[in-house]
């Protein structure tokens, strides 16, 4: 007997690049559990957890926490989820992220959706964000924008090779982007 693995989506893309704007539009019309790997850290943080100060650190300096940290916090989320389809936000980050999931979960993504946007586009928007995240601010935004290019790009372009990006223009209007998202989800007849 063999267990049924999910299907998981990485939603990946620079910081403000519209991830969770758009990944709350795909679970309204595709049934989607939506698992932001910030958020998750974040509540670790507001939970008061013992790595709860390391992740604080590291998200206010814009490093990536270590895998192992962000791998347990998606599975439990998984697991309580009850559902089978995954839209996993903002991971795998890098080379080694990536890596650690496959290894732990053995679960390959079905596709990578990567949202595409100038830096200066995804600045205007952090700064206009207004949420009161302690990484919105100018000099964060410029150390995260550094990590997503050396850290992060390298595994979209590993994912590029397999042929499994589904690439978005994200700097249009949300309404618009969405459009082009509702495309790559919706099945196909042959
Ligand atoms: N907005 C959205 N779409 C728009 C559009 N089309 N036109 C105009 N405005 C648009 O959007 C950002 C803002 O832009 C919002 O105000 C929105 O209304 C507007 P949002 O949908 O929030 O963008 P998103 O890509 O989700 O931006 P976010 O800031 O969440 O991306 P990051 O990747 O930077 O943040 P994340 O939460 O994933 O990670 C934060 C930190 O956690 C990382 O820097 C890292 O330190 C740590 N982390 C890890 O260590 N490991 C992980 O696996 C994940 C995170
Ligand atoms: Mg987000």
């Amino acid at each position: 007997l063999t267990e049924k693995k999910p299907t998981v989506v990485f939603v990946l893309g620079g910081p403000g690049s519209g991830k969770g704007t758009q990944c709350a539009n795909i679970v309204q019309h595709f049934g989607y559990t939506h698992l932001s790997a910030g958020d998750l850290l974040r509540a670790e943080i507001s939970s008061g957890s013992e790595n709860g100060t390391m992740i604080q650190n590291m998200i206010k300096e814009g490093k990536i926490v270590p895998s192992e940290v962000t791998i347990k916090l998606l599975q439990k989320a998984m697991q309580e989820s009850g559902n089978d389809k995954f839209l996993i936000d903002g991971f795998p980050r890098n080379e080694e992220n990536r890596a650690a999931f496959e290894a732990v979960t053995k679960i390959e993504p079905a596709f990578v959706l990567f949202f595409n946007c100038p830096e200066e586009e995804m600045e205007r928007r952090l700064l206009n964000r207004n949420q009161g995240r302690e990484d919105d601010n100018i000099e964060t935004i410029r150390k995260r924008f550094k990590v997503f290019l050396e850290s992060s790009l390298p595994v979209i372009e590993y994912y590029k090779a397999k042929e499994k990006v589904r690439e978005i223009d994200a700097a249009k209007p949300v309404e618009d982007v969405f459009e082009d998202v509702k495309v790559i989800f919706t099945p196909k007849d042959e």
